[in-house]
């Protein structure tokens, strides 16, 4: 009972600090800088080769023990490019915003997985088919979950 009300605590907090990241949305990158605790360098996510922006602080669920399948992807390349996620929101299966990051590396080099993945030719893997080819290549590879947070995205005009 005591860990279902502060679940709900979190949540609600977690609905205001998006409010507040609505506002101040030209202000917001900034708080996604490496090392802050973002998902990407500048807050931008590519779904399905359109960018989107990360809006307000992550609320990191690292330690809750919800299903995979409550979920969605966002495959974090680093340095390399801008993270890609397999679904946006208003996309069917779309999990609310609740992010799992998986953290992918290119041991072949990025060129080597823009080969394989870069399916489009538009110089960027900016798709989750286009990360997928290049991890079915073994040009990217997956290692795993690096974090699990709750975070909206608003489609960067
Ligand atoms: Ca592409």
């Amino acid at each position: 009972m005591i860990r279902r009300k502060f679940s709900r605590g979190r949540l609600a907090a977690a609905a205001v600090a998006v409010a507040i990241g609505a506002v101040s949305l030209t202000t917001g990158g900034a708080a996604f800088a490496a090392g802050s605790g973002g998902v990407t360098d500048d807050g931008v996510i590519y779904v399905d080769h359109v960018l989107w922006r990360t809006v307000a602080t992550p609320t990191d669920l690292s330690h809750t023990r919800a299903p995979a399948q409550s979920w969605d992807v966002i495959y974090s390349l680093g340095a390399l490019q801008a993270s890609v996620a397999e679904v946006a929101p208003g996309d069917p299966g779309y999990n609310g915003g609740r992010w799992q990051v998986h953290a992918v590396s290119a041991p072949h080099g990025y060129d080597a997985a823009l080969a394989s993945g870069d399916l489009d030719g538009d110089g960027v893997l900016d798709a989750a088919d286009e990360v997928w080819a290049a991890l079915t290549a073994g040009d990217l590879v997956d290692n795993g979950v690096v974090k699990q947070f709750v975070c909206t995205l608003n489609r960067v005009p």
